[in-house]
């Protein structure tokens, strides 16, 4: 089945594939999480075909950084066609290599496909200012100009969407994308980097999208000290950020950084319940607990603590029937990328009972073929006191806190290293506004929803958070202005010279 697939998706006679999974020097081999077998080996970069791509990337973004914006649009509309086409097929990839179930694995394609849109449209705007000149018959412009050859680090729980959010804006703001994929799904890469590629040089445009696969220590400290490479755009662990933007920022570069979430759910007094709880499931369990935006600690006012934490295990006693091969229909949860994430959620879970946390459901590892855990509900008992619940652990574990106060269900909330996303579920004006205040003493993140859960943003708002989760953004609003340089021009028209500030230099 997987090598029909992978004929289908012209990998099974890819040059850099070897589907029979040999590995050896140079080689990763990368496996399906549901049973831990081989399904391919992919051949790695070395030194030496990482500098021809970073040369021919510098070549050919001197070429594309003319083609016309709109142009540009329309590379990306034909290469959001190709993923439509191909949407069943690449779903499919996404879930065998990690372990989406079918339905999240399609709703990435659906987000490359919604970001191709967005990029299409903007490729006619890209909007300049003009701003007034304190000199008669002067003007001041500012306009945006196309960046370089960009650098793209994703992850493996995001294994396509991400390297689209970016690839598509950069595209339109004529820049060339070079792509290191996580080593966890070099097949993702390759199918939909090789799709991109083969539309763009179909329309003249060669070499726009690139690849180099490679361990970190090799290709991506290579590609992150990188003087020719003026963005690096990361996703990943807030430890790997923190090593991205350090070697950034002594080459004075630009970064991206989208990095660890611990993501809150507050459920205030009032709330509908029959909309948190659902929420909240999804949010804790979907893609076993592996998305950046994945709930994690939950804060449930102390009057509705109990009967919250009653209908939610129920919710859990009902995904606990569904977890299985991502690929099988009505399997609501797939495994873990692999086994140490199994040790990490092991570690968690027990570390959780030493502070004190009752578990209410899940707990134990799956015995079966491939990484598969419980979801898993722990209550904090003593003092809400539950060190563990500060940490990002990539695995189905959700948190259960109390308050009395709205206030202190926000500082509990903020009072974490992260701040990516956040939730609230209720139908009072003021306690939403408490939340998404203006002045700022709100959540503290860069997603506050009111009545929707952590994950599952939209492709439309600006993407990411604050604190160690990076300062990035990506995706919709403005994010396109990373890719693009600014350049503020003066234009004087009144064919005399007259110096800023009154300045008199005769
Ligand atoms: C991530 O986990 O890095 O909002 C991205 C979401 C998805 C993207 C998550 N649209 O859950």
């Amino acid at each position: 089945m997987a090598t029909d697939l992978l004929k289908r998706l012209g990998l099974a006679d890819h040059p850099r594939v070897r589907i029979d999974g040999a590995g050896g020097d140079g080689w990763a081999v990368t496996e399906n999480p549901a049973t831990g077998k081989a399904l391919a080996a992919v051949k790695l970069d070395d030194t030496a075909s990482y500098e021809r791509e970073l040369a021919g990337a510098v070549e050919t973004f001197k070429r594309f950084r003319s083609v016309p914006a709109p142009v540009r649009g329309q590379i990306v509309r034909a290469i959001g066609e190709e993923f439509r086409t191909h949407k069943k097929d690449l779903g499919e990839l996404v879930a065998l290599e990690v372990g989406k179930i079918r339905a999240e694995g399609e709703g990435e394609i659906q987000e490359i496909i919604d970001i191709a849109e967005f990029a299409v449209g903007l490729s006619r705007q890209l909007p300049g200012q003009i701003f007034p000149s304190e000199r008669a018959k002067h003007r001041i412009l500012e306009q945006w100009l196309p960046l370089g050859p960009i650098g793209v680090i994703s992850a493996f729980n995001f294994p396509a969407a991400v390297w689209a959010w970016n690839a598509a804006l950069a595209t339109v703001c004529g820049d060339v994308t070079i792509w290191k994929p996580s080593l966890l799904a070099p097949l993702t890469a390759l199918a939909c980097n090789g799709i991109a590629e083969r539309v763009s040089t179909s329309m003249g445009h060669p070499g726009v999208f690139r690849l180099v696969m490679g361990l970190d220590s090799v290709i991506g400290e290579r590609l992150v000290a990188d003087r020719r490479v003026p963005l690096i755009s990361a996703t990943g662990s807030c430890r790997m950020g923190k090593r991205v933007g350090q070697v950034v920022a002594d080459r004075v570069g630009r970064c991206l950084l989208e990095l660890g979430g611990n993501n809150a759910v507050i459920v205030a007094e009032d709330a509908d319940l029959k909309l948190a709880v659902p929420a909240i499931v999804f949010g804790a369990v979907g893609t076993a607990g592996q998305r950046c935006t994945s709930t994690r600690r939950l804060f449930v006012h102390e009057k509705i603590a109990d009967d919250v934490c009653r209908r939610l295990v129920d919710g859990y006693k009902q995904v606990m029937g569904k977890i299985g091969d991502p690929l099988s229909a009505g399997t609501l949860v797939g495994p873990l990328i692999n086994a140490a994430s199994v040790e990490g959620y092991k570690r968690a879970v027990d570390e959780a009972k030493k502070q004190g946390g009752t578990v209410l459901i899940g707990g134990e590892a799956v015995v079966r073929e491939g990484n598969y855990v419980q979801p898993t509900i722990v209550r904090a008992t003593a003092g809400n006191k539950l060190p563990i619940a500060r940490e990002e652990t990539f695995a189905p574990i959700l948190y259960v806190f109390t308050f009395k106060t709205i206030e202190e269900a926000i500082e509990l909330q903020n009072g974490v290293e992260q701040g990516l996303s956040s939730a609230i579920f209720t139908n009072n004006l003021l306690t939403s506004e408490a939340f998404l205040a203006a002045d700022g003493s709100g959540s503290d993140c860069g997603i506050a929803n009111v009545n929707a859960g952590t994950s599952g943003a939209e492709i439309g708002g600006a993407f990411g958070g604050e604190k160690e989760t990076g300062g990035g953004r990506e995706s919709g609003s403005d994010s396109w202005k990373v890719y693009m340089r600014r350049q503020t021009s003066v234009v004087n028209y009144s064919g005399k010279l007259e110096l800023a500030q009154g300045i008199k230099f005769e």
